[in-house]
Order: C-alpha cells, then structure tokens, then sequence
C-alpha cells in the first residue's frame, strides 16, 4: 500500500496521477478500516477501537516527506501515515483491534496495545540493533495525551548530537544527523504542560523537530473554548516564530482538506528542518472526526447539527476526492471502481486477521474439550464435568480466558480423584500457563544475556596507600572515565554542565568533553527524561540528571508511563537504556529530604531502582549499567558527597551488581534490613546494641528493584530468627515493599521467632531543620529502641524494658 511514488528526476503527468491515486487509495482504505473498526466494537469483537478518521490527508503528505531514518512520536490518530509508508497493513490494523498476541500478525505490541498505538521495531528478534537509517521508524505510542511530547525531544536531539559530535560511531543509527524527529498532537492534548515544555526546550535547543497539530476543535466532548486561550493555537504559538536576530520556530498555518497545500508544507517543513536543524510547528486547522472520538460515545451528544454539517462538508477525503475530479486527474467512475475494490479488500483482510486470531485458540479449545471429556468419562462427578465441558465446546470464538475459567474450574470436582485423567489435563493447564503468560507478562526486562542482572561484580581495588578522597571525587573521576571511554555517554541536566553539578560529581567535565556531552538544561524534569528516552532509543547511552529525588515526580510521569514500559509495550522490539541520575534522603525540610521510594518503586516496574550507599557503590552501578541495556534509576546518597570514601585504582571498571544485597555487619541476634543514607544510622545502632550485648546483622538491599535475587536475606533470618526493615519511606512504604518480599518470596517467616517488623519515617513529610530531621525520620536511637523492644519481647530477663 505503500504510497511513495518511484520517480527519477521530473515527474511525468503519469507518474503524478499515479502518485495521487495512490495516495487517494490509502485514504480511502485508512478510513474503510476506521467504520469497519468501529463495527467490530460495537459487535463485540473488539474491545475498544480509536481510529484516525477525518486525518487522513495531513498523513498522506506528512508520510511524503517522512525519510528513511527519520522518527515519529506521535498519537492514535495516525494510522493512514503508517499505511501510506508500509508500516501498517489492513490486517495488521485488525490483528492489532483484536489483541492478537502474535508480533507477526500485530507488529506493534503483540496485542498488548489497544489499536492505535503504533511501533516499529528497533531490534531485530534477538534483542540487536536494527540499521535504523534504513528504516522509518516509529517510536511506541503511548495513551497519556501529550506523554509523546518529550520523547521527541530527545528523538530529534540525537540528531543534533549526531551532527555535531565527531568521535560517535553512528553507524546504523543517523548520517551525518539528518534524520527528522515528526510529532503529532491533538489539539487539546496542547493544554497539557508536556506540550508547552517539550515546545520551549526545543526551541532553546533547535532541534529537528516538526510538530503537526490536528486541530479538530475538541477533545473527545469539550471544545476549544475550554482548551485554549484565544481558542486559536497559531495565535498563542505566534511568539514562538523565529526572526532574523533570534532563533525560534518556523509556523506554519495549514488546512487539514487541503490536499496540494499540505504536500507542500510538509515536504517544505521537512526540508527545513533536516537542512537547518531548526523547530517547526504545523498547525493543521479545520480537521474533523466523522466517527467520533472512540467507539466509547457518539459525538452527536456535544457537536451542534451545524457543526456536523460542517464536518461532513470538510471532510478531508471528500475533498481530496473533489479534487481529483476537478483537476480532471480521475473520472467519477474511475473512483467509485477504486472505492468498491478497497471496500472488498478491507473487508477481507478484516475476515483473514479474526480466523488468524481466532485459529489456534480454536484449536486450544479442542484440546481442552477432549481433555474435560476423558476427565468426564473417568469421574463420579461426571455431569458435572460434562455441563462445563459443554459450555466450553459452545463457544464459537473461544477466548483463552473462556478455556482456562472452564478447565480450571472442573479440576475442584476432582479434588479427591486420583485418575490419569486428572494428572493429565492439571499438566495440561500447567503447561498452557506456561505458554499463554509469557504472552502478556514477558519483556517487562531485558531477557537477552547481557541483561543487567547478569552482570558480574567487579570489586573496586585499592593501592597500599590509596588516599581518603571526599565520595564526590570517586564519582567525578569515575565519569571522567565514563565519558571517556563512550564516546556516546551524555550527561545533562539542571546544573550539571558549567559547574558540574550541585556537588560537583561532574566537576571540571564540560570543559574536558564540551557543551553536548556535559550539559546545562532548563528546570524542566519530564522533558530532561524525554530528551533521555528519545535519545537512547537512537542509540545513544545518555544520564538524565534529576537534581533532587524530591523533584523526581515532575518526571515520573514520563518514567512510569513512557521508560518503564518501552521494552515491554512493544514486546521487546524497541529499548531505551537510559540512566537516571539522583540524589535522595536527608538534606534539610519537606522538599529536599524526601524519600517517596515506595512511590517510585510500584511505578517503575521496568526499571531498575538502585540506592547505592556510598560513591563507591554509586560509581560501580553506573559502571555496569553501562555494561548492558537497561533503563535505571540511581537514587545518590545527598549527604554522602563530602564523606570520605577511599579511592580506587580501576575507576570506570568495578562494578556493583545488580540484585544483589551485601551483608556490612555480621551478627547473631537480629538482621537489620536496610538501604542508602538510613544504612548509616543502623549501622551506629548496630554498634550501640553490641554494647548491651546484642549482635545484629545488618544487611544493605542497595539494589530495590530487583531485591536479592540470590535470596541471601532468608539465610541470614535463618541464622538470627529476627527481622527488622527499617527506611526513611512512609510506614507502608518500600519497606513494606521488602517485608513482602522476604516474608512471601523467600518464606523468611518459617525461621522467625519474633514477629517481622517495619521501622520508617513519620507519615508526614520531613519537617526542617535538625530537630525536624529528628522527629520525623527514624533516628539512632529509635531504630535502637525499636531493636531492643523485640529483644525485650523475647527475653524480659536479660532486657527489661528501656522506658
Ligand atoms: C493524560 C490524559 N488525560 C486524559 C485522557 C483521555 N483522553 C483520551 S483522548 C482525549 C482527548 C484528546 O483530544 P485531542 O488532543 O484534541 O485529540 P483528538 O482525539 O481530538 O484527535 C482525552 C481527554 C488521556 N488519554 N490522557
Ligand atoms: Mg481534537
């Protein structure tokens, strides 16, 4: 369906018919699939559908001056662009409605998407790069609106990178940085703060970008009115257009019908940018949506007769179609013959995507069936069995839910049973677990051999007279070896290029490696983790400093929503390996001491979290994150910077593993489990109660997600039969989070002869100042007390109580 026409060098008036027929064929089958769709939702075979009806013609001229390298980040709306390139074919837009588990049938997310979320793939089957300037590419969709915004910061920053930078090894992944990053947005998806953001950084940044707004009025029901001011983007945007003194963004104002103006404009856009590495925004104005916003709601519930009159009169491919027959390009019944053919062939690839879909499931239910009936024949409780089994066969189009409900079910009739029969189909169950679950629970991680968590420990090592240096110099010097060695390693973020950083770990490193590398960015957290996201999806190995844990939650949105979830949303066929740096935990007051670990742990399943409890350590995770493909987050100690931390002789080289605790004090009596800057005051309680003769091991997690792979905090509790969690988090927090673990995963509860126990901080957050710290955060002395009571619960005699 591709609807790139072949020409050398001038355009023949065939050539130029053919090339518009093409795309006139691509628009019509776009939206022969968009009803069709719908139907199939409203009919049951689907879930939810949200299709790009009423946007097709932008797409076709975006999708002309679209290029091999080139990226999109973009919205739901866009599947006649991914059809006018080959990237979407009708029975993949159906295979995709349908949740088709299969990445051949639905390449976009192996069914794990609803439709409408589109990918291509960046690695091939084994997990390896792709040569990406030899493809178009697409980066995942995701459903938060304006959430692709600062993603495509980061897609058109590497292209700049690219450009600039010399000694990268760009191979596969950019020529000479041409490559153009294209977003799209809905016009009230520009009320969000992502837009305006990810707007103003790329303008300070001039990156090739090309923003194309389909401005149809409204988000789902609420009309511009509500969304924007002046009701008029181009107006509000008008500030934005760069002049002879200052550079800024080109506008561009252009109708969605339009067929001729939008091939120009966008093939004008893209020129543009890739040329000059300069900002575009396209606002594309009087687009509509004949169906509606998703097969949830009817439009006609919020749009006036006249706005729907309006609406059938511009639509874009009645238009285009009108044009077609006014510039004598094709007859009437030339197009009526075009429109019934595609009609027949979405129609058939509508029928071939559901048999694929429904075909081995048919077949899983066969299996299931014969299985109940052998169970049947074999048990007392036959009618039973029989009813279920009948249920069962009645399906029609048999989901796996609809086969696993059933046959699990029948199993409790035979609880006392000991037949052939029962083994065979609890086997059989087993084993379609076994198959089935990977299909929705696989690629969460890397699963290839050079996954984090298979990365060795490197220890640090240390000449004889190895100098005391502050923990800030360890990593500082440990980046210098970094940057080094990866011609491709960025770092940026809000003070971390001119002076390094607010402590300094990137001291002097700007100078040494330049304004690319080390850089300086705007207070703007969401698009600091895009410009990290986008730019390692193309290869690139950037940090993204977030200055304060505390400020992490203007990102974590685009953590959660886009980082985390990339490797699995597109069932391993794109990555983006990038690291997060941070400092968390006791500084001073409500924003700057704050450890919400909890939070950011059950939102960034997908990552790694590591809390390293010194520079050292620090300085090893990054050191291995390097070594494999993975995104993480490293949570730095605040108050560990000017500690002193001996200096190693293989800086760049030791490596801290990953899931993987490390026991710093051994004992008998009590395993204390803890992390990051809390580590240091048990580690001073721990020293305390030795005095009153109580020996506890103390235990540092240092890498949270995962936890202790290896299972060592069991072995210990087996060894002292106690257990103490204690962190800075809010009671129910991360240590929670590591009370379950060890309880529920690694079954400490068997050794245990106190009751496990939580120490954390206040549920408030941390008050200012020196007292505030102490009477909001676990102390030395309540962790302790809080040791000492479960001493005193066991033995009275030898512990009376303390107060
Ligand atoms: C952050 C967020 N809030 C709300 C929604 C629900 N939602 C989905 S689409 C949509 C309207 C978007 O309108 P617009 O950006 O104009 O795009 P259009 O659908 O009109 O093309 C809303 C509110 C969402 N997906 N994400
Ligand atoms: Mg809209």
């Amino acid at each position: 369906m591709q609807s790139k026409p072949k020409t050398n060098g001038t355009l023949t008036f065939d050539d130029f018919r053919t090339a518009v027929l093409n795309d006139y064929k691509v628009a019509v089958t776009s939206r022969e699939c968009s009803l069709l769709g719908r139907r199939e939702v409203l009919t049951g075979k689907a879930k939810f559908g949200i299709f790009g009806d009423g946007k097709e013609v932008p797409q076709l001229a975006w999708a002309r001056a679209f290029k091999k390298g080139d990226w999109r980040s973009g919205y739901y709306r866009d599947q006649t662009f991914m059809m006018a390139l080959g990237l979407l074919s009708i029975e993949q837009f159906f295979a995709g409605l349908y949740a088709h588990t299969d990445l051949n049938a639905d390449p976009m997310s192996a069914g794990r998407q609803m439709g409408g979320h589109f990918s291509t793939h960046s690695l091939d089957p084994k997990g390896n790069w792709k040569d990406l300037t030899r493809q178009e590419n697409s980066s995942s969709d995701i459903s938060p609106t304006a959430a692709q915004m600062p993603r495509l910061l980061g897609l058109a920053q590497a292209s700049k990178v690219f450009r600039n930078q010399e000694d990268i090894d760009s191979r596969g992944f950019s020529v000479d940085g041409n490559e153009v990053a294209w977003g799209t947005i809905g016009n009230a998806s520009t009320s969000e703060g992502h837009f305006w953001e990810t707007i103003n950084a790329a303008g300070v940044l001039q990156v090739p970008m090309v923003v194309s707004i389909w401005d149809d009025e409204y988000g789902i029901s609420v009309h511009a009115r509500h969304q924007t001011t002046k009701e008029d983007l181009s107006e509000i945007l008008s500030g934005f257009q760069r002049t002879e003194e200052k550079a800024g963004y080109e506008m561009i104002q252009v109708r969605g019908w339009d067929y001729p103006e939008l091939m120009d404009t966008f093939a004008r856009a893209g020129e543009l940018a890739r040329t000059e590495h300069i900002p575009i925004i396209i606002h594309v104005t009087e687009v509509t949506q004949p169906q509606g916003h998703s097969t949830s709601g009817s439009h006609e519930r919020y749009k006036s007769p006249e706005r729907l009159e309006w609406e059938a009169n511009h639509d874009c491919n009645v238009k285009m179609r009108q044009w077609i027959l006014d510039s004598n390009i094709a007859t009437e019944e030339e197009l009526t013959e075009l429109d019934q053919a595609i009609k027949k062939e979405v129609r058939e690839g509508k029928k071939k995507a559901w048999n694929a879909f429904i075909a081995p499931q048919k077949v899983e239910q066969q299996e299931a069936v014969t299985l109940l009936k052998n169970l049947a024949d074999s048990s007392p409780n036959r009618v039973f069995i029989d009813k279920i089994r009948e249920e069962l066969e009645q399906e029609k189009e048999p989901l796996r839910r609809d086969i696993l409900s059933r046959t699990r079910k029948a199993l409790r009739f035979v609880t006392t049973e000991n037949s052939p029969e029962k083994r065979q189909l609890q086997d059989w169950i087993n084993n379609y677990f076994e198959l089935i679950q990977p299909k929705y629970s696989s690629e969460l991680y890397s699963e290839a051999e050079n996954r984090a968590t298979s990365i060795s420990e490197v220890l640090p090592s240390y000449d004889q007279d190895a100098e005391d240096v502050d923990g800030r110099l360890i990593l500082r010097d440990n980046f210098d070896h970094l940057l080094n060695h990866y011609p491709e390693l960025l770092v940026f973020g809000e003070d971390s290029g001119k002076i390094g950083d607010v402590n300094q770990g990137l001291e002097g490193l700007q100078d040494k490696y330049g304004e690319l590398r080390v850089s300086d960015t705007g207070i703007r957290e969401a698009t600091i983790v895009g410009q990290g996201i986008g730019m390692a999806m193309r290869g690139l190995r950037p940090i993204a400093e977030i200055q304060y844990l505390d400020y992490i939650l203007y990102g974590l949105q685009i953590l959660s929503d886009d980082l985390a979830t990339v490797r699995y949303r597109t069932m391993g066929t794109q990555k983006a390996p990038l690291i997060v740096r941070t400092r968390g935990h006791r500084l001073e007051g409500i924003w700057h001491s704050g450890s919400h670990m909890g939070a950011v742990l059950h939102l960034l399943r997908g990552m790694y979290i590591l809390v390293p409890r010194d520079m050292t350590k620090a300085a090893g995770f990054y050191n291995t994150l390097l070594q494999t493909d993975e995104p993480a987050l490293v949570v730095e100690c605040l108050n560990g910077y000017r500690l002193k931390e001996k200096l190693p002789n293989n800086l760049g080289e030791f490596r801290t593993p990953i899931g993987v605790v490390e026991t710093v004090r051994e004992g008998s009596d009590i395993t204390l489990v803890s992390y990051g800057s809390t580590l240091r005051i048990v580690m001073d309680a721990a020293k305390e109660l030795q005095q009153l003769g109580i020996d506890a091991e103390v235990i540092d997690v240092q890498s949270l997600l995962p936890l202790d792979l290896p299972g060592d905090i069991v072995k210990s509790v087996a060894k002292t039969n106690r257990l103490l969690v204690v962190d800075e988090d809010v009671p129910g927090g991360a240590s929670a989070y590591i009370l379950q673990h060890i309880l529920e995963k690694q079954n400490a509860y068997q050794h245990l002869d106190s009751a496990p126990q939580t120490l954390s901080a206040q549920p408030h957050r941390p008050a200012y100042g020196t007292d505030g710290d102490y009477f909001s955060k676990p102390s030395t002395e309540d962790v302790f007390e809080k040791v000492y009571a479960i001493m005193n619960e066991a033995n009275p005699t030898d512990f009376p109580p303390l107060r």
